[in-house]
């Protein structure tokens, strides 16, 4: 039924985004099988990179001598630095409060021993526990970053080790894509060497056989900002005379390169989407460790290359910077093979969420992922998705408040339907075409 009165019209619109079920495409969550992957609880809160740059630039500590404390000295450092002695402003530090909030616990004490107590008996059984969170944030599932480079993965992975239906795959090949002569040894070291067969066959044979293992949704890898493609050439999958790999003669190493050669092969193959986040400038700071990246503008003009080069693949695109938004939007309109999907990182905070929603809800309609949470943490599942809601609820209403105003009069069926398209839905039609 076509709701007539805008008030009805705002209260549905926010009413809908708050019982949205929402599909979390790129986390970096894990199985609770996967033993000590995944990471929960308030220490791992507190010692999340995002809050650890801020701890670092705040108080001038050494990051050398931090890392090497344990991990609950770290919390308390974090929780005495950033909460109580400053006030927990920042998205991180404001997220961290929330995530108690959300438990039903009380930060008001400003007590760790009290929070440490009460979240461990909350998260006694992981397994449980997962279920909570993701039944507290109001998912259906959340994607993992899945990558076959890394040892801790292969073997857990190897064992075959349960994996709950709350969390799918992505297989992740940045190892491959910027640093080729590093994969080259670690497909080495899982027994695929290159000895007769070509090392860009050998790549592809390793990533196919990572593909029939693990099911994955999609093909990711985070870029640089440096990143450019030009799509000179891409060669015949079926042709498997090393000789005719000029890849191989240079040594396969570009991204663009391997792009060409192995992993846009693969995703023609298998009808696998590759995600590409690009604009990360690794290590701006190395003394910061995984706090210590940075950011650089996206050069969209090789999205736009990409998507028109290969107009057999689908991409799942986004960007690091806030500046590259709206040609990336506009490259977005261009593409049907070409969809936009979240404010990574560090787009993920409230004042550039809301301007990129308002922006992608502008020019592509509902044909876009508004967010993914990127957790580490299992728990931040519980600040990242209530302050997306939030934000969709407040772009929203004032965009059906537009229409109203034209004498368009949506019905809630119409209304939830497009709230689950850019919470999920638009993801999996684009998957699925
Ligand atoms: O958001 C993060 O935690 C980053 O450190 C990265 O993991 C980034 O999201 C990525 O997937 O490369
Ligand atoms: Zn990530």
């Amino acid at each position: 039924m076509p709701i007539t009165d805008p008030h009805a019209l705002a209260a549905t619109v926010r009413k809908a985004v708050a019982d949205v079920t929402i599909t979390d495409i790129h986390t970096h969550l894990f199985p609770p099988s996967h033993g000590g992957l995944l990471l929960w609880g308030i220490d791992e809160l507190l010692t999340y990179h995002y809050l650890l740059a801020e701890l670092f630039i705040a108080t001038g500590q050494p990051p050398k001598a931090f890392y090497a404390l344990p991990k609950s000295r770290q919390a308390e450092m974090v929780w005495d630095e950033m909460f109580l002695r400053r006030s927990p402003v920042t998205e991180a530090a404001r997220g961290v409060l929330q995530v108690i909030q959300s438990l039903g616990l009380d930060a008001g004490e400003r007590d760790l021993v009290t929070l440490r107590k009460a979240f461990a008996g909350l998260t006694a059984r992981p397994e449980e526990y997962l279920e909570r969170v993701f039944t507290l944030a109001g998912l259906d599932y959340a994607v993992m970053t899945n990558d076959p480079f890394v040892p801790a993965e292969v073997d857990a992975w190897l064992a075959n080790r349960p994996v709950p239906e709350r969390l799918k795959t992505a297989l992740r090949i940045d190892t491959m894509v910027t640093n080729w002569p590093a994969a080259v040894l670690k497909m080495a070291a899982q027994g695929h060497s290159s000895s007769g067969g070509g090392t860009t066959q050998t790549a592809r044979k390793f990533l196919a056989e990572w593909v029939a293992r693990i099911k994955p949704l999609y093909l990711a890898a985070s870029l640089p900002d440096s990143f450019r493609y030009d799509g000179v050439r891409a060669t015949d999958p079926n042709d498997d005379n090393p000789s005719n790999h000029a890849a191989d003669r240079r040594h396969v190493c570009e991204p663009s390169r391997v792009l060409d050669d192995v992993i846009l092969p693969l995703a023609r193959e298998t009808g696998l989407p590759l995600a590409l986040m690009i604009g990360v400038r690794r290590q701006v700071n190395s003394e910061f460790g995984l706090a210590g990246d940075g950011v650089g503008a996206t050069h969209v003009a090789s999205v736009a290359a990409l998507a028109a080069k290969n107009p057999d693949v689908k991409f799942l695109i986004t960007t690091l910077a806030r500046g590259d938004q709206h040609e990336l939007a506009v490259t977005a309109r261009k593409f049907a093979n070409l969809h936009l999907f979240g404010c990574w990182w560090f787009c993920n905070q409230s004042s550039i969420i809301r301007e990129m929603t308002t922006l992608r809800v502008e020019l592509l309609g509902t044909a876009f992922t508004a967010n993914h949470s990127d957790a580490r943490v299992l728990d931040q599942l519980l600040y990242k998705w209530p302050t997306t809601r939030k934000i969709v609820a407040d772009v929203l209403t004032e965009k059906y408040g537009e229409l109203f105003a034209t004498g368009w009069r949506p019905t809630e069926q119409e209304i939830a339907t497009d709230i689950r398209r850019i919470l999920g839905g638009s993801f999996e039609a684009f998957v699925a075409r």
